[in-house]
C-alpha cells in the first residue's frame, strides 16, 4: 500500500516543450492528459515562450512552458505517467536533443534529492536553461525553490527566450476540452 496521501499531496514542477506541428495544442493536451490522473492536479501553469534551439540549433523554434502540479503519486510513478503521455503524443525518441511534439521533464519535487539510472531530482541540467528558468520564474514559490533567483541570475542567454502567449497562473487551470 502507498500511505504517501497520509501526508497530503506532494508539490512537483515540471518543464515543457514543442517544436513539431501544432506546437500550443501539445502542450495544453500533454497538461490536460497529465492532469487526466486522478492523482495529479495541474495548480500553476507559465506563460508560453518561444525559444530558440539549444543543443541541435538546426531545428524549428520550441515552445516552452512550466507548470506546477499537486500529486500523491511517487516520482517514479509521475515520471512513468509523463512518459506515457509523451508517447501519446508521439513523442519519438530518435535523434538525441531532436524534434519533438513534446517533451516532459521533471525539474523537481518536493526537496527530493534522487539520483538513479532514470530519475535525478532536481534537474541535473535544465536548472541552467533560460527556455527553462524564465517559464519557472513565471510560477515558482520561494520557499520550494530559493536557489531559483540565483540560478536566473547566473544564466547566459536569455536572449533566446522570447514571451509568446501571457497565461495567468493565479486562475486554477482548466483543462481545455478537446
Ligand atoms: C552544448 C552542448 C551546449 C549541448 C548545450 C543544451 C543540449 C540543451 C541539449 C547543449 C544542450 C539540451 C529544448 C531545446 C532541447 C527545449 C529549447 C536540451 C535537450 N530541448 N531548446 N533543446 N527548448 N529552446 O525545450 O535541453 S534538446
Ligand atoms: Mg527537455
Ligand atoms: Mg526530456
Amino acid at each position: 500500500m502507498n500511505y504517501t496521501h497520509l501526508n497530503g499531496p506532494s508539490t512537483a514542477y515540471i518543464a515543457l516543450g514543442s517544436n513539431l506541428g501544432e506546437r500550443e495544442r501539445y502542450l495544453l493536451e500533454a497538461l490536460r492528459r497529465l492532469q487526466h490522473h486522478e492523482h495529479i492536479r495541474v495548480s500553476r501553469c507559465s506563460s508560453i515562450y518561444e525559444t530558440d534551439p539549444v543543443g541541435i540549433v538546426d531545428q524549428g523554434p520550441f515552445l516552452n512552458m512550466a507548470a506546477k502540479l499537486e500529486t500523491t503519486l511517487t516520482p517514479m510513478e509521475l515520471l512513468e505517467w509523463m512518459m506515457q503521455v509523451e508517447a501519446e503524443l508521439g513523442r519519438v525518441r530518435n535523434v538525441r536533443w531532436g524534434p519533438r511534439t513534446i517533451d516532459l521533464d521533471m525539474l523537481l519535487y518536493e526537496k527530493a534529492e534522487l539520483n538513479t539510472d532514470k530519475l535525478t531530482l532536481p534537474h541535473p541540467r535544465m536548472h541552467e536553461r533560460a527556455f527553462v528558468l524564465i517559464p519557472l520564474a513565471d510560477i515558482i514559490e520561494e520557499s520550494d525553490y530559493p536557489e531559483w533567483r540565483e540560478l536566473l541570475d547566473k544564466c547566459e542567454d536569455k536572449g533566446g527566450v522570447r514571451l509568446w502567449k501571457k497565461t495567468d497562473w493565479h486562475r486554477e487551470f482548466v483543462p481545455s476540452e478537446s
